[in-house]
């Protein structure tokens, strides 16, 4: 006997389990890049076991019950990898963006168009335009990533809805779609985003003229306030958008500084004071709102969803969005880097602790607990190494996004896309049981928080 007592064992085998959780925690010094790059690289490892977990039958690029979320963890991990050089998972990133811009390239495969929204197409669009900007290999014999950007954009303009509230992009894109008559943040604030980008990309004025026009009628309706600078998740065609829903989203701020950023960077004189302006205003909001004071102001959160433990599938994932925009204002606008730095190195001293579940430093929900809160998934280990991406993005001194003249095999080559939407696209196809279940959770997930949040039971009948 060696005369330890049951104590003491007990002692020594708890210090051997903290010792094993501990070791599961992130060492991040967010100032040194590679202690940064690190974290990515063990955040994202777990993100692609439960992204081919996921997968549907196979299909690359398509996840259960959800098709875009996809495409945002490729934008996700484009960006991670320009600014780590890590590319361990470059070649399956590659091969399945591609793929899933479908027959027509154009992110609208009719597997999956009779049930997306127009926020669902759009996040790819977003994921390609990233693909241009940080020079991620093209595929050969494939319309390049700008050209794809470009078709979704173009297909996107071709719905603008004259038909009421002055314009605007309706939520979903078919009229028996539950939500068509929705007009919302981030169906207008995301093309609006890839609109400045492809404009900043390619030089070509068209895009200039859009963007302004997607922010002149946001900001005419109750989407945008341009004097509080508050976002409206949505408003209604039903009553000619007289009133907005003001629950407050992370992303939807996201998207309108991301395109004012880009437009601030691509434009001159009184434009660019114009843009800057309004970059100010939305920092000054999002700052405000999502940086919960009693988190000491630089830990991000969704604060709809999180304090009452309800974020779904897609709310999971917007902080990473956030965080990464917020990284890229801060590049284009450089008036605004030292307001935007502390909250992006906060937050991702936040994630260390929290990504540090089970073995395989799972990451939770809420950034600013102390420990692991038990969400596990694709969703969240996103959204963290997008905050792990925004900390690396400011401390590369990188050249900014690239445009057309720095990445000329980007070049952009045009895509039919017939404008809008294509009947057959609805009609040729029958539908299938999958397709509506996919459909159902899809609204159930996208549409619970938002208006109208029992209506979807009649679509999913
Ligand atoms: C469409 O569905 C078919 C049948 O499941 C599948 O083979 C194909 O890869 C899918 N295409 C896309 C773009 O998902
Ligand atoms: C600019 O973009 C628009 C929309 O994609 C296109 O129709 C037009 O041909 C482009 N102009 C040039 C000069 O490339
Ligand atoms: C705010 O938007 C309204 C409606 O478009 C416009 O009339 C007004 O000039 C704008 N104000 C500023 C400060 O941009
Ligand atoms: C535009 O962005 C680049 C980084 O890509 C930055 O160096 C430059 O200063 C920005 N332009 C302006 C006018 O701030
Ligand atoms: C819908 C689906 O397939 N979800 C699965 C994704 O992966 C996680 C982790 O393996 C599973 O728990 C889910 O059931």
């Amino acid at each position: 006997m060696l005369g330890l007592s049951w104590a003491q064992l007990w002692g020594a085998a708890l210090l051997l389990l903290n010792t094993q959780s501990a070791m599961t925690q992130l060492t991040i010094q967010v100032t040194d890049k590679d202690s940064v790059v690190k974290a990515g690289q063990a955040i994202a490892k777990p993100m692609m076991k439960f992204y081919h977990e996921n997968e549907t039958e196979g299909i690359p690029g398509k996840l259960t019950d959800t098709w875009y979320v996809a495409g945002s963890m490729f934008m996700t991990w484009i960006q991670y990898w320009s600014v780590s050089n890590v590319d361990t998972y470059n070649d399956v990133v590659q091969h399945d963006l591609m793929f899933q811009s479908g027959r027509d390239y154009n992110y609208f495969d009719s597997n999956y168009s009779q049930w997306l929204g127009n926020d669902d197409q759009m996040f790819w669009g977003l994921a390609t335009i990233t693909a241009s900007e940080t020079e991620f290999k093209e595929v050969s014999g494939k319309p390049s990533w700008t050209s794809l950007a470009a078709a979704v954009f173009n297909m996107q303009i071709g719905r603008w809805d004259m038909t009421s509230c002055g314009g605007g992009e309706r939520w979903q894109i078919w009229p028996i779609q539950n939500g068509y008559a929705m007009k919302n943040a981030i169906s207008n604030g995301g093309l609006f985003a890839l609109g400045a980008r492809l404009a900043r990309f390619t030089k070509n004025e068209t895009y200039v003229q859009w963007a302004d026009k997607i922010w002149d009628w946001s900001q005419e309706s109750p989407i945008l306030n341009n004097e509080t600078y508050f976002i409206c998740d949505s408003t209604s065609s039903l009553d000619n958008c007289a009133k907005g829903d003001h629950t407050q989203w992370t992303y939807n701020y996201g998207t309108y500084l991301l395109g004012a950023a880009y437009m601030y960077n691509y434009t001159k004189g009184d434009d660019r004071a114009k843009w800057e302006k309004r970059v100010d205003g939305l920092l000054e909001t999002t700052f405000k709102t999502f940086y919960p004071k009693q988190y000491g102001g630089n830990v991000l959160s969704d604060i709809t969803c999180e304090p009452v433990n309800k974020c779904d599938r897609n709310q999971l994932c917007f902080k990473g969005y956030l965080s990464m925009w917020l990284a890229t204002t801060a590049i284009l606008v450089p008036s605004t880097r030292d307001k935007i730095t502390p909250k992006l190195q906060g937050s991702l001293e936040a994630v260390a602790k929290i990504c540090s579940g089970e073995s395989d430093n799972l990451c939770g929900l809420r950034w600013y607990d102390d420990h692991w809160d038990g969400t596990k998934g694709l969703e969240v280990q996103m959204a963290a190494l997008g905050a792990v991406s925004s900390v690396l993005m400011l401390l590369s001194e990188g050249k900014g996004p690239s445009n057309v003249d720095s990445n000329p095999d980007a070049k952009e080559a045009p895509i039919d896309t017939g404008g809008g939407n294509k009947d057959s696209d609805i009609s040729t196809r029958p539908i299938t049981t999958g397709d509506k279940a996919g459909a159902w959770i899809l609204t159930v997930l996208t549409g619970g928080l938002a208006a109208g949040g029992v209506t979807w039971l009649l679509k999913a009948s």
